[in-house]
């Protein structure tokens, strides 16, 4: 079971303009192959079929937990779709007539990258990729082996490190690289801890090839504000009671930076949502159209 908060991971900022290109290059994060629909799902289509609980009990509770907080991820890559895509219409007037007045108040999405966010949504999030492509369950690996099981999730997050700074590469605006620059930290959290479990698990200092890829997050500013904090170095625990034994696989010092890790025997607190305003364009008539009963009466 989950206990749902409404609250979203960090305070937003609100974008410098509307930028539908880069609400579609976000959406990789959301819906690609290495984007944050497949770290919740992984996780949780692990954690469901993990046989064998009591035994490995730490690595059961890590997969569970880590879970958990991808939900909180997908909600912040959804905000900031959502919040660029805020605004790149044109406000009609619905009581007029379409003809009369605007004739095409859709039209600035003509040239976006991504016409579902106009035809499908109402100027907001998808489950897709930056090319439009519907997250599929393809992307789940959930083999019950858990030594392959978590080399594949340590893969999957490095894949999604990338996919990330590749995001800021191309995405200028603040809004998209404050979610990146927190998804950086997160992230690399994840990525050490699947490398803790490999170690506990095995043996192999998987934590040797960190980064990758070779950029250190303390390059990004968007990331580093978190860093100073520490953000880097603590798993949160997503549950009051459940999931104790992290501490078990979440300890000893950061690969990259030596400092010590630890516990947080709490969800992070959260911040309100940003708000998003009507697209009048996009939602039923919020008004008679008098042009319209005018014909209609005419008829009758
Ligand atoms: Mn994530």
């Amino acid at each position: 079971m989950i206990h749902r908060f409404d609250r979203i991971a960090i305070d937003l900022p609100i974008p410098d303009s509307p930028n539908a290109n880069a609400a579609a290059a976000v959406q990789e994060l959301m819906g690609g192959k290495f984007g944050e629909m497949s770290t919740l799902m992984n996780y949780t289509f692990q954690s469901f079929n993990f046989r064998g609980r009591e035994k490995f009990r730490p690595f059961y509770d890590l997969i569970c937990n880590i879970a958990a907080e991808e939900y909180s991820h997908i909600e912040l890559v959804s905000a900031t779709t959502n919040l660029l895509l805020s605004g790149v219409t044109k406000q009609a007037d619905r009581n007029k007539a379409p003809g009369v007045g605007d004739p095409a108040p859709l039209e600035n999405a003509i040239n976006a990258r991504n016409s579902y966010h106009f035809l499908a949504s109402a100027q907001t999030s998808l489950p897709v990729d930056s090319m439009g492509r519907p997250w599929t369950g393809d992307n789940v690996f959930s083999s019950g082996n858990l030594k392959l099981d978590l080399l594949h999730n340590f893969f999957l997050e490095c894949g999604a490190r990338a996919n990330k700074i590749r995001v800021y590469e191309m995405v200028k605006d603040p809004t998209a690289r404050a979610m990146v620059g927190f998804l950086l930290v997160r992230g690399g959290v994840h990525i050490v801890a699947y490398a803790k479990a490999l170690q506990k698990l095995t043996g192999a200092d998987v934590g040797k090839l960190l980064p990758i890829p070779d950029i250190s997050n303390k390059l990004f500013p968007e990331a580093m504000k978190h860093e100073k904090k520490g953000i880097h170095r603590i798993m949160y625990r997503w549950s009051q009671d459940d999931y104790k034994q992290i501490g078990e696989i979440w300890q000893g010092p950061h690969p990259e930076d030596g400092t010590e890790l630890f516990v947080e025997d709490k969800m992070p607190e959260g911040f309100p949502w940003p708000e998003l305003g009507e697209e009048p364009q996009l939602s039923s008539p919020g008004g008679i159209d008098p042009d319209m009963l005018k014909a209609i009466a005419a008829k009758m």
